[in-house]
């Protein structure tokens, strides 16, 4: 039976969750060997390119405009400055730049500017990834002709716990945009945040989410709540470290072939707990001091410790020519 499957349900991936920490982790990294190789770890670079005074009420984000969390709006960048950045992220080694904008979603007044980011983006080779919220059909369409590779777009959390964390769109919105994702050709980037005061329930029905979709998505962040001072969830308790790492393993579990990214939180990890999420199966992360807002490590200590672990950067993967059949297709290492 092939281990690539969109039907599971709940109590197998609550099973999963339950077992053993050492047989999960065994079994999680059992199927990344299978699918990748175990000391390659895939570099995404982000760039807030809009910032700030978003009419959304997303209750983690210092983004939004009903919370005061001191973060000063920026408009739209220029095309020219944005390029700046993505240079200087290559040079340092990062492979993808990930643009991001604090909108519900995209006017049309601004498609221009926005497409004109990932040309100039994808003419240095680099792989280009947007998030920048809902998109209609046509939006997406006008994304992939750009040569867009990725587009993020999490689901958060679970369908019955997503309207404790946002009023202003639904979650079948965001089911909505991945299909126009999809059906445009391009990658889907999608996950969630954890330690948001879901329980443990939440994390299974978000995961199951995500590997019921059509087709799993080629990027799976998973974030862990940056508190941030003046959004609701600011006195977040704690998610325990182990149930983190659980999480990192079941989705490595139930999405064999997709890059499970070590998101957002990593700032408040030591080593040897980003080290346990790349044994759980985590093999991409944001690489450079900043994520959108908000610190992420600094670039030589991720080098550092890649260097340590004996991890090595992944290569950009080769573009075809015809986008419609640039699927990810994974090396598969022989197992033994
Ligand atoms: N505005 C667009 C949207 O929400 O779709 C794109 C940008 S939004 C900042 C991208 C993602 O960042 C969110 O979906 C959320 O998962 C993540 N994020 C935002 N604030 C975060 C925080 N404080 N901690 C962890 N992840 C966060
Ligand atoms: C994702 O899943 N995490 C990134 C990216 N996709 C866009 C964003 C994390 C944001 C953390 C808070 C901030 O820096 O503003
Ligand atoms: Fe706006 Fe995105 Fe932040 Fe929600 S997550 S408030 S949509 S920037």
């Amino acid at each position: 039976m092939s281990d690539i499957r969109h039907d599971w349900r709940r109590a197998e991936i609550g099973a999963l969750f339950d077992q053993p920490f050492n047989d999960l982790i065994f079994q999680a990294q059992t199927v990344h060997r299978r699918y990748f190789d175990p000391n390659s770890v895939q570099v995404s670079t982000l760039l807030s390119i809009k910032t700030g005074a978003c009419p959304e009420d997303c209750k983690y984000c210092p983004q939004s405009n009903r919370y005061d969390t001191g973060l000063e709006s920026e408009q739209l960048m220029e095309v020219e400055r944005v390029l700046e950045r993505a240079r200087a992220a290559k040079a340092v080694g990062a492979t993808r730049f990930c643009m991001g904008a604090a909108w519900r979603s995209p006017k049309q007044r601004d498609m221009g500017s926005v497409l004109a980011m990932v040309e100039g983006v994808r003419e240095l080779g680099m792989e280009t990834c947007m998030t920048l919220g809902m998109l209609t059909a046509g939006q997406a369409r006008q994304l992939a002709d750009a040569g867009l590779d990725y587009y993020n777009h999490n689901l958060d959390t679970s369908p019955e716990y997503y309207g404790e964390i946002i009023t202003t769109r639904v979650y079948q919105d965001r089911l909505d945009t991945l299909r126009h994702v999809r059906d445009a050709g391009m990658k889907v980037c999608c996950g969630g945040i954890v330690g948001m005061g879901e329980n443990a329930a939440d994390r299974v029905g978000l995961l199951r989410q995500l590997a019921n979709l059509p087709a799993h998505p080629e990027s799976v962040p998973i974030n862990q709540l940056v508190r941030i001072e003046g959004t609701p969830l600011a006195d977040s308790e704690d998610l325990d470290p182990f149930e983190f790492i659980r999480t990192i393993a079941v989705a490595r579990i139930l999405m064999p072939a997709s890059h499970v990214r070590l998101s957002a939180g990593r700032e408040a990890m030591n080593e040897q707990m980003q080290s346990l999420a790349f044994l759980a199966g985590a093999n991409s992360i944001f690489y450079g001091e900043k994520l959108l807002t908000t610190a992420n490590p600094p670039a030589n200590e991720d080098l550092a410790l890649f260097a340590k672990l004996g991890i090595e950067p992944e290569p950009v993967h080769p573009r075809r020519p015809d986008l419609n059949s640039d699927r990810f297709a994974p090396t598969r290492i022989a197992p033994g």
